[in-house]
């Protein structure tokens, strides 16, 4: 198994480089775009072609292991049913609305599940040239270097990761705003990058003490949550429970006490299962 591992971690960076190239290929380009569940829910060329080229690459080299990408979900329509056999799930390009507009902060994510556990997480941000890697029980790194997280206990002296997202529902919104209310005055201040994957990388890094959202996908996410427990953090629900990675619902932080005071700031939102 471990030499299987180290294989399919090499495959996964490799793949992580060509999607890069496509990504960067097209990123300074005329996007086509088109919307998906809301008119804040984009796709382009460039997601549907990456995630075919990569769907196709790994289905070559491993016709046994399972694929869930987010243009094929988005495509069909169908649920997610995750297995015990090797699964990877991919987002072409996390970060879609950043791409469109050009901003540096596109990734592409790779998580790579065995048992229903992630056992390895590849994210790569082409424009920028940052390769996120993590293997479980190995450590996290961005392009070699080890990460770990901040060691700041309160949420008084955090900085916060908080998204508004891409649900353009009235009720969501208010009940995202008054949550960005609520965790803002407790804390030192709040940011967003417009990408789950680079979010995680973020509190992986040190730089911010936690990230929430409601409405992610599994594929924004699972290659964020090895990265950034290999870095020393914790991957819980909304709720502070824990988490379900079809529920749509993240706080990632370095540590459980910060979850902890989030959680209890929080008004929660049910935004269905992928
Ligand atoms: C994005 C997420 C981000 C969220 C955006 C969007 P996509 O994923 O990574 O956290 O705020 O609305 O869902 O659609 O760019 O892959």
């Amino acid at each position: 198994l471990e030499h299987e591992l180290e294989d399919i971690y090499n495959t996964a960076v490799e793949l992580a480089r060509k999607a890069g190239e496509a990504i960067r290929e097209a990123f300074y380009k005329e996007k086509n775009v088109e919307i998906k569940q809301s008119a804040a829910d984009l796709v382009t060329e460039t997601d549907q072609a990456v995630e075919k080229m990569i769907q196709d690459l790994i289905m070559k080299k491993y016709p046994h292991h399972k694929f869930i990408g987010e243009e094929t979900v988005s495509a069909d329509g169908s649920a997610c049913s995750l297995t015990d056999d090797f699964t990877w799930i991919i987002d072409p390009v996390d970060g879609t609305t950043n791409f469109v507009h050009s901003i540096p902060e596109v990734a592409f994510s790779c998580g790579i599940l065995v048992n229903k556990q992630v056992v390895i997480g590849v994210i790569y941000v082409p424009i920028l040239d940052q390769m996120y890697t993590a293997k479980k029980g190995q450590g996290s790194f961005v392009n070699g270097k080890k990460l770990s997280v901040s060691s700041v206990k309160e949420l008084k002296s955090a900085a916060i990761i908080m998204e508004g997202g891409s649900s353009r529902d009235p009720d969501v919104l208010s009940t995202k705003i008054n949550n960005i209310h609520s965790v803002l005055k407790s804390c030192h201040g709040i940011r967003a990058y417009g990408s789950a994957a680079i979010n995680l990388c973020k509190v992986a890094s040190g730089m911010y003490e936690a990230y929430v959202e409601f409405g992610i996908h599994c594929w924004d996410i699972v290659a964020g949550m090895l990265i950034l427990q290999e870095a020393g953090g914790v991957n819980k629900d909304t709720t502070g429970e824990e988490i379900d990675i079809m529920r749509r619902r993240i706080i990632g932080a370095n540590c459980e006490n910060i979850i902890t005071e989030i959680a209890s700031k929080l008004t929660q939102i049910d935004v269905g299962r992928d």
